[in-house]
């Protein structure tokens, strides 16, 4: 994983150098259909390690074409073809091998349709607290252009919670030289609650240089926690004992009216785009 980043950073510059798309790579995927959404071209597939590229998690992936989609039931066991490209990932074959019922029905955070916030809608309220220990809710922010994303503090897994971390460090450098950008806000979420205290919180935030004034990081209930995740389609469960959580990715922009705007999947966003979708958003109003 962590090599494979290398090598879409390096593709990435030569792309950049000789204005060549750089040969993406193909990943074997087999796993269970936990839900899937036609209209925004996408599937939350509960799949085996990937060699070479993830470990086994729940995690939603684009379709190339939705037509991949036509007849797929939840719990349909399938094996797919995984691309990965510079900066996007999604499935380009995705064939039903059986159907069986879905792993502990009910009891895990299973995620469904309904879960999901689509673009536009209105990010709903959850209790979250903040690194000094104090209410933080999403509404609070309104007026502010808000990039947000999930991570926990001893995520092991330098490509995810480590890497969002680095990307946000990034972004509020980049928001920090853009006069136009004044009102951006940055929030991290921890997945972790029980572990990640404000205080926890607060010595994370400092060792990454976040400014309070810009950058949030957030605790609350685990039913707060993770249900505000749940909404933007991350899925945390306790892992072994050399990863306290197996859980997916998602960075959001959220307008200053507090409605999402885009959510990304997963780790290949780079700052500069995010940066561009803060850009692309109309500041609040005066
Ligand atoms: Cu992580």
């Amino acid at each position: 994983m962590r090599r494979l980043i290398g090598i879409v950073l390096v593709l990435a510059s030569a792309a950049a150098a000789c204005r060549q798309a750089p040969e993406p790579k193909r990943y074997e995927v087999h796993g269970q259909i936990v839900s899937f959404d036609a209209a925004r071209g996408e599937v939350v597939v509960d799949h085996e390690d990937i060699p070479g590229f993830m470990p086994a998690m729940v995690m939603p992936y684009k379709v190339q074409d939705t037509a991949l989609l036509d007849g797929k039931k939840p719990g349909d066991m399938v094996t797919a073809t995984l691309v990965v490209e510079e900066v996007s990932a999604y499935l380009t074959t995705l064939t039903t091998t059986g159907n069986q019922p879905l792993r502990s029905p009910g009891a895990g955070p299973a995620l469904t349709d309904a879960d999901l916030l689509k673009d536009g809608d209105a990010v709903p309220d959850h209790a979250l607290i903040d690194e000094a220990g104090k209410p933080l809710p999403i509404s609070s922010l309104r007026g502010h252009r808000v990039a947000l994303t999930f991570i926990y503090t001893r995520c092991p897994i330098q490509d995810f919670c480590p890497l969002m971390d680095k990307h946000f460090t990034a972004v509020q450098d980049a928001i920090k030289k853009a006069p136009e950008l004044a009102d951006v806000q940055l929030l991290s979420v921890t997945l972790d609650p029980t572990f990640d205290t404000p205080a926890v919180l607060a010595a994370h935030a400092k060792a990454l240089g976040a400014d309070p004034a810009r950058w949030h990081f957030t605790t609350g209930s685990a039913d707060d926690v993770l249900g505000f995740a749940k909404r933007f389609g991350v899925i945390a469960e306790p892992g072994d004992a050399s990863n306290a959580l197996v859980h997916n990715l998602r960075t959001a922009v959220i307008d200053a009216e507090g409605r999402l705007v885009k959510a990304y999947t997963g780790n290949m966003w780079l700052p500069a785009e995010l940066v561009a979708d803060l850009k692309a958003t109309p500041p609040p109003a005066r």
